[in-house]
């Protein structure tokens, strides 16, 4: 094993000893990193040595980050060391080279935010997330967001698949304020981020949630190429009413990254207490005779949404 990893597979990216003060990144864009220092944003680099493991990874230095800071001028510092991180959730980057975009750091709770509508919900995006994100130690949520755009009873089944495996099930809309208040209430004494496709509403829920935040939103059809987001980068906000949320650019497609074949199940809270129950030690719950996954499925015990979500990321490792 890498001596820099640790035994739930998060990098331990703190080598020898830096010095300086304790921060928090609330932002990283290009080379240039906004630092927490003692309440002050400070404008950051980061030491070349840092950059040294980072070449698997988009960046060194993290939304989330905890990192000490040498001052090297009013509120401008240099990042000497990067704390050990708590919890990581990443994605695999599409394009050519395959490397890991890790996206925000040190967060107890994930919410995957999706609309019922405008975007369509992808079921298959909530249930990455969610293997992402207990893969990187955090508490998934659901976040159906858009509740104004829902015809009569047709979140119903959406929120049924979700908090029958015991995950909280948020229905909000940004518009209204539906579900503001619960949002307020799961977001206190705890580091959050929002995740999910472009134009879901992520920003406009935290505007909602914290009327001091003024993030910039927009329509869906005023994006010019499919492919824009509206918020660029992320960044880490203290919300008024208690925590800490990261709001995170819109992803089209969550690639899982890191994950071996036969771990897979393991992420799926239905799937886990049949593990080692299935005729053959290796099966990969493919329709193998003496399948428990499989009969578990046929029987209605595990959703067959979950299954086929299962088989395409299978297929996709
Ligand atoms: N009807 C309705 N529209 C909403 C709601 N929430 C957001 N919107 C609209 O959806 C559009 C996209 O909202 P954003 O908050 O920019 O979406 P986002 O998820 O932050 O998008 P990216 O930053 O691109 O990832 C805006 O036009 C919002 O006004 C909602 O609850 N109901
Ligand atoms: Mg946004
Ligand atoms: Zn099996």
């Amino acid at each position: 094993m890498d001596p820099h990893t640790s035994p739930n597979g998060l990098r331990l990216v703190n080598k020898p000893a830096g010095s300086g003060t304790r921060g928090r990144v609330l932002r990283v864009s290009g080379r240039h990193q906004v630092v927490d220092v003692e309440g002050v944003p400070w404008q950051c680099l980061v030491r070349g040595r840092l950059k040294e493991g980072a070449k698997q990874t988009n960046s060194p230095v993290i939304v989330g980050d905890w990192v000490l800071v040498e001052s090297t001028g009013p509120q401008t510092g240099v990042i000497t060391q990067i704390m050990p991180r708590r919890t990581l959730f990443s994605r695999g980057a599409s394009g050519r080279r395959r490397y890991e975009q890790v996206i925000a750091v040190n967060i107890d709770r994930l919410f995957v935010v999706v609309a019922i509508h405008e975007p369509e919900v992808h079921t298959g995006f909530i249930d990455r997330s969610i293997v992402m994100a207990l893969k990187g130690g955090m508490e998934p949520v659901v976040c159906i967001n858009k509740c104004d755009l829902a015809g009569h009873g047709e979140l119903d089944q959406l929120v049924q698949i979700y908090s029958r495996l015991g995950y909280a099930v948020h229905r909000t809309s940004a518009l209204t304020g539906q579900g503001i208040p619960e949002l307020r209430v799961a977001l206190q004494e705890r580091a959050s981020a929002f995740v999910g496709q472009s134009g879901v509403g992520k920003s406009s829920l935290i505007n909602r949630i914290d009327q001091r935040l003024r993030l910039r939103t927009q329509p869906l059809m005023t994006q010019h190429d499919r492919g824009r987001h509206t918020t660029a980068v992320a960044q880490l906000y203290q919300v008024e009413s208690g925590g800490y949320l990261i709001d995170t650019p819109g992803i089209k497609e969550l690639q899982l990254h890191g994950i071996e074949l036969q771990e897979l199940a393991s992420y799926f809270v239905e799937m886990a207490p049949l593990l080692g129950c299935c005729r053959f030690r290796d099966c990969m719950h493919r329709q193998e005779p003496g399948c428990a996954i499989d009969a578990a499925v046929a029987a209605g015990r595990i959703s067959s949404a979950r299954y086929a979500s299962y088989i395409r990321m299978l297929d996709d490792l």
